[in-house]
């Protein structure tokens, strides 16, 4: 029988990646996406373009985290083997302009999720998308499954919310529900406003001479930075072991926003100081100043371990927005990988 999926924030990084993941794995895949009044479905356009990829196995159905009724709705309509919850409102700093409306969706929208699931009464497998964010100010280095948690954002305390309650769920329950505690990943597909991929953007504009500056906040900030289309893997491994438990999926080293500057406009030749210019409004009101994960466990039991490593990953995205660059100034469109 087709294994089937359901796939909130379809429309995003990992949820694109983890699109195409199923399908090539034969999955018949649903996914969450919500109205805008631009297309939102860019990053999926790989699917839509390869009659190869298994698109005909491919539904997106209109809803969002802020509306139970609707996930009530497709979870009996559907009656997907598995969930993954990727959909958040997923940027740190806006999460402190918009505190509230970061807790509506990221935290109580997994409970929202979750009693469809119960109330509905289907036998699912359910993931939820944690963040190394919840380690926040990090009591111990590298952190762990066992690592206590202190966030320091509205967006770290609505993830710490949604870990706790996949884990009631599944003691209260019996609910197979996993919590995969990733660290920052990134892509090609990386939302431009998260750092790695507006620094990658903006070394293919300079070297094209559209653009002189390029004004960020903190430089000194760590982070684990792995390759998202890696990650998606350990997010349905977790949901095929027997026992659900949590996992933190890492690569173990950790960089600062000065190195990634130095790898990628090194790769073109380019000076970074000679550009970057810093700007208050950028920083945040409390920062996560050192993130490193160990994902021994994930090594262990699942057998997952990442490739590719920073400075492959920076200079992948930093090719791919020379690519991207060069086919829309000659007229082309492309599907990012
Ligand atoms: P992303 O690119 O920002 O994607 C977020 C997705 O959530 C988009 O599809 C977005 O839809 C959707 N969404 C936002 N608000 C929604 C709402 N109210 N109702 C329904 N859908 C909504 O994030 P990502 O990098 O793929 O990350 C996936 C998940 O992993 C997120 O939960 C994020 O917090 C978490 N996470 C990410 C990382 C990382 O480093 N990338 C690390 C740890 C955890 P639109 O396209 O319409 O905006
Ligand atoms: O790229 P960032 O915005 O990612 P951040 O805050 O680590 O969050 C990402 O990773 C989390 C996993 O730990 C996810 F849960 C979350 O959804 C998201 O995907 O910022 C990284 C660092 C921060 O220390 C920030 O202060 O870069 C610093 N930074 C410096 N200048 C900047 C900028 N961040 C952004 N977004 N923009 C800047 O101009």
């Amino acid at each position: 029988m087709t294994r089937k999926a359901l796939i909130t924030g379809i429309t995003g990084q990992d949820g694109s990646y983890l699109t195409e993941f199923l399908l090539a794995k034969g999955y018949e895949v649903h996914g969450l996406i919500r109205r805008a009044s631009t297309f939102n479905t860019g990053r999926l356009d790989s699917i839509y373009s390869d009659p190869h990829s298994g698109q005909d196995r491919l539904t997106l159905h209109y809803g969002d985290l802020s509306d139970a009724s609707v996930l009530a709705r497709l979870m009996g309509a559907i009656q997907p083997d598995e969930v993954y919850n990727l959909a958040a409102q997923s940027h740190v700093r806006v999460s402190f302009d918009s505190p509230e409306y970061t807790t509506d969706i990221t935290a109580t929208g997994a409970v929202r999720l979750l009693e469809a699931i119960r109330e509905t009464g289907i036998k699912t497998r359910f993931y939820q998308a944690s963040s190394s964010e919840m380690f926040g100010q990090a009591q111990e280095v590298p952190q762990t499954e066992r690592t206590p948690f202190h966030p320091r954002s509205p967006y770290g305390c609505a993830k710490v919310f949604a870990y706790w309650i996949t884990v009631n769920y599944r003691e209260s329950y019996g609910l197979h529900a996993c919590n995969g505690i990733l660290f920052n990943h990134e892509s090609p597909r990386r939302g431009e406003e998260f750092v790695t991929r507006k620094i990658t953007r903006a070394v293919a504009h300079i070297l094209a001479g559209l653009q002189t500056k390029l004004n960020l906040g903190n430089l000194e900030a760590k982070r684990d930075w792995g390759y998202a289309r890696e990650y998606v893997e350990a997010m349905w491994l977790m949901l095929q072991q027997e026992k659900p438990e949590d996992y933190v999926i890492a690569t173990g080293e950790t960089h600062s926003i000065r190195e990634f500057l130095d790898t990628a406009f090194g790769h073109v030749g380019l000076d970074w100081t000679k550009h970057v210019e810093i700007d208050e409004r950028y920083y945040r009101p409390a920062e996560v100043d050192l993130l490193v994960g160990d994902a021994t466990k994930a090594k262990r039991q699942l057998g997952w371990e990442p490739k590719v490593k920073f400075t492959e990953l920076v200079k992948l995205m930093v090719d791919s927005d020379l690519q991207l660059l060069k086919d829309c100034r000659e007229g082309r469109t492309r599907v990012t990988s």
